[in-house]
């Protein structure tokens, strides 16, 4: 029912081969939607800090809904919902707080909840929300499930800290739900898949891709970024790497094929980043160059991604890019050390 399950696309062998000998080799990914931000604190119906990092999911009735970070003026994370029938403007935000920290039944999000991920499953019926959960001992990821977006049934911390940039897969993976999370261990920040057999137990823990070292664009820190795609190659998938400078953070944006059965294994992997803070809302703001995407939209060609990603922790923008396009990049530009160690 919901269009954010988007079909396995096969790659269109013209459009492909075409793409390879040369046209739009260097042509960017994603092109910046000429009216972004298209949400930012002043479309707010109260009074907020920032809204930024949202997730999102194509409803069956065709509006496009995001599941919003919004920072209030304590610091502190909520998340509010976000309906638009174009997924570009007209926005109707709900005039309070769609999911608000419960610190009495969940003392582990005491401050507040931050970047959700949203998975339809059609086994349950329902969207799955991977969120993080923050507390005194850092951040842990959180799952609930909704059918509305108005009622939630909480699952609690299912990863504990320190633990983020989490997303369900949409169906089991031979048998079991199938989670990737970003756990830091002490040799660097991760991405990981763990396997549950009914949301609330997890194991079977594995590295699914290593953040690179040295002088890499994505040395030492990775992170998922929108739920990955199922495509006829493989899971594509959107990743953060964070450069760290004499001047703070850069947060670009990176590509991986994982296998569809086997998602921990990596069949390619971009050697450059795809897309990076360069508008001035994406350069400056509450936290100066970041791009954070947690959600898409596949339009209805099957092909089409609209990318939605949190600019600078300040507001949220779109980006317009194609799975054909990327899934051919990565083709060209993933280099033989795959695993990046
Ligand atoms: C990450 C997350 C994101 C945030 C980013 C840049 O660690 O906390 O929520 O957008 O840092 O500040």
């Amino acid at each position: 029912m919901s269009l954010n399950t988007s079909p396995a696309i096969s790659p269109d062998p013209i459009a492909t081969e075409s793409f390879k000998q040369g046209r739009g080799t260097d042509q960017p990914l994603f092109t910046r939607h000429s009216g972004n931000p298209i949400l930012s604190r002043e479309d707010w119906p109260y009074p907020i800090n920032s809204v930024f990092n949202a997730a999102a999911v194509q409803l069956p009735d065709g509006d496009t809904l995001l599941l919003c970070r919004v920072e209030d003026r304590t610091g502190l994370s909520h998340l509010c919902a976000a309906r638009s029938a174009n997924g570009i403007d007209g926005w109707r935000i709900d005039s309070e707080p769609t999911l608000m920290a419960n610190p009495r039944e969940y003392p582990e999000e005491i401050w507040g909840l931050e970047d959700p991920r949203i998975t339809y499953v059609p086994e349950l019926g329902q969207y799955a929300i991977a969120y993080t959960s923050f507390a005194r001992g850092g951040p842990g990821v959180s799952l609930a499930l909704t059918k509305d977006f108005r009622s939630f049934e909480r699952f609690g911390v299912i990863m504990p800290p320190e633990d983020k940039d989490a997303a369900l897969l949409p169906r089991k993976i031979n048998g079991y739900w199938a989670m990737i999370h970003r756990p830091v261990t002490p040799t660097g920040a991760h991405m990981w898949i763990s396997y549950s057999p009914d949301l609330r137990h997890w194991g079977s823990h594995k590295v699914m891709l290593e953040a690179r070292r040295g002088g890499w664009w994505d040395a030492n820190k990775i992170g998922l970024c929108s739920p990955p795609i199922e495509t006829s190659k493989g899971w594509l998938t959107i990743y953060h790497g964070v450069r760290q400078t004499a001047s703070g953070s850069i947060y670009r944006l990176g590509l991986a094929l994982f296998d569809i059965n086997q998602p921990e294994i990596c069949l390619q992997r971009g050697d450059s980043w795809i897309f990076g803070p360069e508008a001035p809302y994406e350069c400056n703001g509450d936290v100066n160059n970041v791009v954070f995407p947690c959600g898409q939209t596949i339009g209805a060609d099957g092909d089409t991604i609209h990318l939605y990603y949190g600019a600078a922790d300040s507001c949220i923008a779109m980006a317009t890019g194609s799975i054909r396009a990327m899934l051919a990049w990565l083709d060209l530009h993933s280099g033989s050390e795959n695993s990046g160690r």
